[in-house]
């Protein structure tokens, strides 16, 4: 009766991981007036964390893409200055300099630019080695959640703290499941 029990609590114990060790998220991207952009997929590789973008109703040419501090994404329809600085500076949980070509960076949200096409529309693929989604090391959910953000302009890769990016023209939240526990791995 007693290893039943053990056994049951084993078998629970998996249940409630196995989903995770699977878990993509799909983020939801809009612009400024609230029409969808598209969507970011993450989820966990070997590498860090995969970020496959499907994008869409995007100005053509060369955008930034970061992943920033907070989990929120305010349009401040009223203050078109302020558009999505809620969602904070770059995530950074390793307190270095901006840019993938700085000496002493960079974040854990740079990312590659993108280029989108003449039609609005970008797919493109990349991981990120300084950050992973959840359960290792600079996890996005550990974090409490982040949020990804498209720039009007291209990155130029060292100028701290924001690569001269421009606005941010489209953004979406990187939501912690609510149900989500830390196994504490790191
Ligand atoms: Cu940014
Ligand atoms: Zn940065």
């Amino acid at each position: 009766m007693r290893r039943l029990a053990c056994l049951s609590a084993l078998m629970i114990a998996y249940m409630e991981l196995a989903p995770t060790a699977l878990a993509k998220e799909a983020v939801q991207l809009k612009n400024v007036k609230g029409e969808s952009v598209g969507t970011a997929i993450l989820y966990n590789n070997k590498r860090g964390l995969m970020v496959q973008l499907s994008l869409k109703n995007l100005p053509p040419g060369e955008h930034a893409v970061h992943i920033h501090q907070n989990a929120l994404c305010e349009a401040e329809a009223e203050k078109p200055g302020e558009a999505f600085k809620s969602a904070g500076p770059h995530f950074n949980p390793e307190s270095r300099k901006h840019g993938l070509n700085n000496p002493d960076g960079s974040h854990a949200g740079d990312l590659p630019n993108i280029t989108v096409g003449p039609d609005g529309v970008a797919n493109v693929q990349f991981y990120d080695p300084h950050a992973t989604l959840f359960g290792r090391s600079n996890g996005l959910w550990e974090n409490g959640g982040a949020a990804i953000v498209i720039h009007a302009n291209r990155d130029d890769m060292t100028a701290d703290p924001g690569g001269n990016a421009g606005d941010r023209i489209a953004c979406g939240v990187v939501a912690k499941p609510e149900d989500y526990r830390s196994s504490g791995g790191h």
